[in-house]
């Protein structure tokens, strides 16, 4: 109930509010896994992005931009609630059963844009829980993200490397043959398909940890499926199948509801593991996969631009290219993403990736283009993460948020806009431990559990002690310098404190 008063409580405000009013379009693309080092524009050399540097060649390239968290789930939840995941149970990495994290009612990006007129679609990875029971995946799912603020979905459910490897469009399981329902666990093995623990041999690409129950498509996932075998998707297809619908949906909105803003949020399943280009990009860089399904997310990218240009809507639409976490080599698959690495640096110089509390966790691409407003080929240096979209796109269109929404999600349209230069003057970053980002100094708190993730070779940030670095000095986190400034050590320490209890000031 409180929710839903929170959203009726939306209130519009200001002269660029209200339905049909000449709001800009906004694509957000959320890429999976992508590192601050990967893409030309920030200095990748053995992989070439040109359609993700055009985003930063014709608007600005954030040198601190952040997802909220070192994985997934608490990064998208973060994204499209404005609230710090951490403070939720249950926002931990979720399996491909989970359900819906983000209930309806709430005060999501695409829900104020809805209110607005915008029309929104979510097309590609979900990974946000779908469903309030056990999911019966022949059956109309509900709540889905049509019930969250989106006019169309089309997504994968959890993850690539997560059964059941089939896309929903809306409510439903696409191609789905009523005779062959799907059942699908995470506990026990059901139905007959092979797995890749009993039957490597069958298998085209290995797997190296977990990942090893039901073969979907010669590769096997974690968690078992049985049934829906029309209705799996095909690998290798996938950019295709996401890119065409993202692009139909930008058309189909031109046909018939051009009056109206969009925003599409697409979110590709590259770089993600498994990590299986089409054909024509098998072998398109020296890295092997990793590097060729970042030569096919550049192809996405390229297709949705394009898609821009051809409809006009270039100079009015915002388009926004950043990552849900930071790199990782190996997965948990053998797809040589370790071996045939060569001198290409994923994070960068930032030290850590994925899972990590260092700033390769969270610290990644972060393109902003909108060409009526960002002057073209500049870069910022002002902190910033992906959960401030929903104050920043909210005072965008002139709505001020209901008290309690978005409860840690600051505006920042001056620093995308390129007027401010600094962005938040805090941002706590979420791996295992929590960090705190205060101007030059960043800040971790201590951490049982191992220094380094061994299974995926990532050093943790897990320390005994709290640590405190210099980013301005030392931007590779490679000095602990608690011991020299105790104060400052003091004074991060408390004011993370403060926002954990307290929320984040506005
Ligand atoms: C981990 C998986 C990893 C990946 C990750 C989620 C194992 C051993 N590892 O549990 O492969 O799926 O979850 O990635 O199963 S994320 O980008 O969606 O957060
Ligand atoms: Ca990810």
């Amino acid at each position: 109930m409180r929710m839903i008063l929170l959203v009726i409580g939306i209130v519009v405000s200001g002269s660029r509010a209200g339905f049909g009013a000449q709001h800009p379009n906004i694509v957000v693309i959320y890429v999976d896994d992508l590192g601050y080092g990967d893409v030309g524009c920030c200095g990748a050399t053995s992989v070439r992005t040109p359609n993700i540097d055009r985003i930063a060649t014709e608007g600005c390239r954030f040198t601190d931009g952040h997802s909220s968290a070192a994985t997934c789930t608490p990064s998208r939840y973060a994204l499209l609630t404005g609230e710090y995941a951490w403070r939720l149970d249950g926002t931990g990495i979720a399996p491909g059963d989970a359900n819906a994290i983000i209930k309806p009612g709430r005060v999501t990006v695409p829900a104020i844009l809805q209110k607005v007129g915008f029309r929104s679609a979510v097309i590609g990875k979900w990974h946000l829980g779908l469903g309030d029971r056990p999911i019966d995946w022949n059956k109309p799912i509900s709540p889905c993200p049509l019930d969250i603020g989106f006019d169309e979905s089309f997504i994968i459910p959890a993850t690539g490397d997560r059964v059941p490897c089939v896309y929903v469009e809306n409510r439903d399981v696409v191609g789905l043959d009523p005779s062959d329902p799907i059942a699908v666990s995470f506990r026990n093995r059901i139905g007959n398909d092979p797995t890749g623990l009993d039957n490597p041999e069958l298998l085209k690409v290995g797997w190296d940890h977990g990942h090893n129950a039901t073969i979907i498509n010669g590769i096997s996932r974690i968690g078992f499926m049985s049934g829906g075998t029309a209705a799996r998707w095909v690998d290798e297809d996938m950019a295709d199948v996401i890119t065409t619908r993202a692009k139909s949906f930008i058309d189909r909105h031109m046909a018939s509801h051009s009056g109206q803003p969009f925003f599409l949020y697409f979110n590709p399943h590259d770089i993600h593991v498994p990590r299986v280009p089409h054909p024509r990009f098998a072998g398109a860089t020296s890295m092997g996969p990793r590097g060729d399904v970042i030569a096919e997310l550049d192809w996405s990218v390229g297709e949705i631009l394009e898609t821009l240009d051809q409809h006009r809507l270039t100079q009015n639409t915002i388009v926004i290219l950043t990552s849900d976490n930071g790199p990782v080599l190996n997965d948990g698959y053998k797809d040589e993403a370790v071996q045939k690495i060569g001198d290409h640096s994923p994070a960068g110089v930032l030290r850590g990736g994925k899972y990590s509390a260092f700033e390769g966790g969270t610290r990644v691409p972060f393109l902003v283009r909108w060409p009526e407003k960002i002057a073209p080929g500049t870069t910022s240096g002002a902190l910033m993460c992906q959960i401030d979209f929903l104050a920043t796109f909210a005072d965008l269109v002139g709505l001020r948020l209901p008290d309690g929404a978005g409860p840690d999600s600051l505006n920042m349209l001056p620093a995308l806009l390129g007027t401010d230069r600094n962005g938040r003057s805090h941002l706590v970053e979420q791996a295992g431990v929590l960090s705190l980002r205060m101007g030059p100094w960043k800040y971790i708190e201590s951490g049982k559990g191992p220094a380094v993730n061994k299974q995926v070779n990532i050093e943790t940030g897990n320390a005994p002690e709290p640590r405190l670095f210099h980013l301005e000095q030392d931007l590779s986190e490679e000095h602990n310098v608690a011991d020299q400034h105790p104060e400052q050590l003091r004074t991060m320490a408390e004011l993370l404190a403060r926002v954990r209890e307290q929320g984040t000031p506005r």
